[in-house]
């Protein structure tokens, strides 16, 4: 099975210049329509303007595809038949020739079958609340311990259990590298009280890091979590209300499994009246920049 790429996508590869994978749940089941669309194709640009080709991950009618059309942008916006794909659902999307958004353990299994290593993203599935009766956890925990991705994120929501989620990490052997900052982020704040497990400065020493780790034939990804900029934080306290609100809506509505990211997503941009949608969006520009510059970096450009 081979992953259609585009010409851009496939030339850049090729001659070993910068390419940065961007997924797809985060357009079709992360953010509303059309700030979504939009979203998508602002961070393309950004990743190009800072110098690398955006490659943006999906199943469309069945095939793998990495680097799509605005076409194939507007269609992961607005449909409602895209499914959400996380690696045990690959098969299956395949075989029925359906469309699908790759979550982040999808998009790092395609993205390294055709040789991309950065992947920047907003925020990672980890270790949810409760899951030690719900047994909840993220299979980008399990993709992250097995598949050699680099993945730049805003860290994790505290709709996650935080800790849990770094000993998770911690366990399955994948550095974690906080950029400029003693502590790991929590999305929307820049300080989640977990310290950060490694510290670096700026994207060409993550590149570095990210370099000996493949030098080193390490098996897993690599975490990068570079936290929000301050001007575009929401504080700890006033998220964190919002999100308190958003799982017991989840719970009294019995909302479990792949659905339960998605509508605590939506849940929280009701809630905050937009403001978290604001937040998540400036967060994800800012990783596009750093993760196209350290591609760069490692391609040595
Ligand atoms: N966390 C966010 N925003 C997101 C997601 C997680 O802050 O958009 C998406 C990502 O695609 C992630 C997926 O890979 O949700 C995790 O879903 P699950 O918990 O079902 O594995
Ligand atoms: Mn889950």
């Amino acid at each position: 099975m081979k992953v259609r790429l585009t010409e851009e996508v496939g030339v850049a590869l090729a001659e070993g210049r910068p390419v940065v994978a961007l997924e797809s749940t985060i357009i079709s089941h992360g953010m509303p329509y059309p700030d979504n669309v939009k979203m998508a194709t602002e961070v393309e640009q950004i990743v190009r303007d800072n110098g690398a080709v955006p490659a943006t991950i999906a199943l469309l009618d069945g095939v793998p595809r990495a680097g799509l059309s605005q076409d194939d942008l507007e269609l992961l916006a607005s449909d409602p038949e895209v499914t959400k794909v996380s690696v045990r659902d690959l098969p299956y999307v395949v075989a029925r020739g359906l469309h699908g958004a790759t979550t982040v353990a999808a998009t790092m299994r395609l993205a390294a079958m055709v040789g991309i290593r950065t992947f920047v993203t907003g925020g990672l599935g980890g270790v949810h609340r409760g899951a030690e009766t719900s047994f909840d956890i993220s299979a980008d925990l399990t993709e992250l311990a097995r598949t050699q991705v680099a993945v730049v994120s805003a860290g994790v929501k505290s709709i996650l259990d935080i800790g849990l989620t770094l000993e998770t990490l911690e366990t399955y052997g994948v550095p974690v590298l906080v950029n400029g900052s003693d502590e790991f982020p929590a999305f929307y704040s820049r300080r989640s009280g977990f310290p950060a497990p490694l510290r670096v400065e700026g994207p060409d020493e993550a590149a570095a890091v990210v370099r000996a780790a493949w030098d080193l034939g390490l098996p897993s990804g690599v975490v990068v979590a570079n936290p929000v900029p301050a001007a575009d934080e929401i504080p700890a306290e006033v998220i964190d209300t919002h999100i308190e609100q958003a799982l017991a809506d989840a719970e009294a509505r019995h909302v479990r499994g792949k659905d339960i990211t998605p509508f605590l997503l939506a849940r929280i941009v009701e809630l905050t009246g937009g403001d978290s949608l604001e937040t998540n969006i400036a967060l994800v520009r800012d990783n596009a920049a750093f993760g196209a510059r350290m591609a760069s970096a490692e391609a040595g450009r």
